[in-house]
C-alpha cells in the first residue's frame, strides 16, 4: 500500500501513483507486466480456499491479475468510485454492464446521438436478446421520463456525446433514475474523469471506452466501468468471468503508463482545442462548430455547471458539401486521416461515414450528423502548427 494517502492527493498526484506502491516482490518503481496466465498454489489446501474465498490470491488471469488490479485501482480513485473493472474494449464494458442490468423482456433508456458501435450493440444486438433501447433525445428531460416504464431498468447517457458534442443534465437525469429507483450508467470517454465526474453528479456506475484519453497514445484497446464495489464484485464474478472480455495485462500496463500524464495531457488538448474551435468558428468556409466550450454551442451553460473543462474534441460542418470534406481530409497533413479519439496525435474523420455508418440516413438526420459534418480530435502538438494544417487543407476548398 501506498505511504502518501491518496484519498486525499489531488488529480495530478492521483494520475502518478494510484496505481499503487512500488512491487513489494521485487521494488520496481514501475508495475511490471504480469504476463502469465495462471499462478501457482503454494499446496492443494491454498488452491482450494482460493477458490471457495477463504483466502485471497490469483488463480487465472481471466478472474484478476496483479497489473490489471493496479489499473483498476487507479481508475476507481480518479472517477471517485469504491471499484472498478477493465474490459478488453469499451465495447466489451458496455455490453457488460447493460447485461448485468437487463434480463429478456426489459428495457433500457439511452440518449440517441451515442458512439456507432455502441448504438449498433443497443439497436441490432441487444434486440436479438430481446433487450431493447428506448433512444430518445436527452436534451429534453421529459422524453427521458415518458420513456421509462415498469421494465426500464436503467438509464444510459453519453455525454458530450459522439460526434457531435451533446450534452445531457448529469445532475436532473440522476434524480429522475433515483426517484424511478433505477441505475444512471454514463459514459465518460470524452470528457475522463479529468473534467468530468459523473459519480459526483449522481450517476451510479461510469463506463468508458480507456482506448482513447486514458490511455492517450493511441497504442492500446480497452474499457473500464467503475462503480461500488458490490457492483463491480458482481460484474468480475459473472460477466467478465463467463464473458470473457477481459484486457491483457500487457494493456493493463500501457494504460497505467498512459494515466500518468492524463492531467498534462487533458490540459494541452484542451488549451488547442479551444484554439482550434475559435479559429474555426469565424472561417469563412465553415458553416458551424460544435464545441462545449464556445458560447453558440446549444448546452453551454450545462457544460459549464457540470464539466471543469470542454476537452479536446471538435465537431464542424464545412461549406461545399460532403465534396469540399473530402477534399478537407485528404488535403491534411498533420491531422491523421482516422477514426478513434484522444491520442497524443491529431485526427479527422467523418462520422456519417465512418464511425457513425452504423446509424441510417434518417437516424443520422435526426440527430444532426449530416453529409458536412466533420470530427476533430485535437492532439498535444503546438497549436499553431495545427491551425496552419487546417488553413491550408481548407484554402483548397472551392466553395
Ligand atoms: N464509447 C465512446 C464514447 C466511444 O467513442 C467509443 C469508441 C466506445 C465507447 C467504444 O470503445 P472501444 O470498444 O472502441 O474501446 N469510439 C470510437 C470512435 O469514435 N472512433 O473509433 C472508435
Amino acid at each position: 500500500m501506498s505511504k502518501i494517502n491518496l484519498k486525499k492527493a489531488h488529480f495530478a498526484t492521483l494520475c502518478v501513483h494510484g496505481a499503487g506502491d512500488v512491487d513489494q516482490a521485487t521494488g520496481a518503481l514501475s508495475i511490471p507486466i504480469y504476463q502469465s496466465s495462471t499462478f501457482a498454489f503454494k499446496s492443494a489446501k491454498h488452491g482450494a480456499n482460493i477458490f471457495s474465498g477463504e483466502e485471497e490470491g490469483y488463480v487465472y488471469t481471466r478472474i484478476g491479475n496483479p497489473t490489471q488490479e493496479a489499473f483498476e485501482r487507479e481508475m476507481a480513485f480518479l472517477e471517485g468510485g469504491e471499484a472498478a473493472l477493465a474490459f478488453g474494449s469499451g465495447m466489451a464494458a458496455i455490453s457488460s454492464v447493460i447485461l448485468s442490468y437487463c434480463q429478456a423482456g426489459d428495457n433500457f433508456v439511452s440518449n440517441n446521438t451515442l458512439y456507432g458501435g455502441t448504438h449498433s450493440l443497443f439497436v441490432d444486438t441487444l434486440p436479438r436478446f430481446n433487450i431493447h433501447a428506448r433512444e430518445i433525445d436527452s436534451t429534453n428531460l421529459e422524453n427521458i421520463i415518458s420513456a421509462i416504464d415498469d421494465k426500464t431498468r436503467l438509464i444510459y447517457i453519453e455525454t458530450p456525446a459522439n460526434p457531435t458534442l451533446t450534452i445531457t443534465d448529469l445532475k436532473e437525469v440522476g434524480e429522475i433514475a433515483k426517484k424511478h429507483n433505477i441505475p444512471l450508467v454514463v459514459d465518460n470517454t470524452f470528457p475522463t474523469p479529468y473534467f468530468q465526474r459523473p459519480l459526483e453528479l449522481g450517476a451510479d456506475v461510469v463506463v468508458h471506452s480507456a482506448t482513447k484519453y486514458i490511455g492517450g497514445h493511441g497504442d492500446t484497446v480497452a474499457g473500464i466501468v467503475v462503480g461500488k464495489k458490490e457492483y463491480i464484485d458482481d460484474l468480475r464474478g459473472n460477466f467478465l468471468r463467463d464473458l470473457g472480455g477481459i484486457i491483457s495485462p500487457l494493456n493493463a500496463w500501457l494504460l497505467v503508463r498512459g494515466l500518468k500524464t492524463l492531467a498534462i495531457r487533458m490540459e494541452r488538448h484542451q488549451n488547442n482545442a479551444v484554439k482550434i474551435a475559435k479559429y474555426l468558428q469565424f472561417h469563412p468556409k465553415v458553416k458551424q462548430v460544435w464545441y462545449p466550450g464556445l458560447t453558440t454551442h446549444p448546452q453551454h451553460d450545462i457544460a459549464n455547471k457540470q464539466m471543469s473543462g470542454y476537452g479536446g474534441m471538435i465537431a464542424f460542418e464545412i461549406k461545399g458539401g460532403k465534396k469540399a470534406g473530402e477534399k478537407l481530409m485528404n488535403s491534411i497533413q498533420l491531422f491523421t486521416l482516422a477514426v478513434s479519439l484522444g491520442d497524443v496525435d491529431s485526427l479527422i474523420e467523418h462520422p456519417a461515414s465512418m464511425t457513425h455508418s452504423t446509424y441510417s440516413p434518417e437516424e443520422l438526420a435526426e440527430v444532426g450528423i449530416s453529409e458536412t459534418l466533420v470530427r476533430l480530435s485535437v492532439g498535444i502538438e503546438d497549436p499553431h502548427d495545427l491551425i496552419d494544417d487546417l488553413s491550408l487543407a481548407l484554402r483548397k476548398i472551392n466553395v
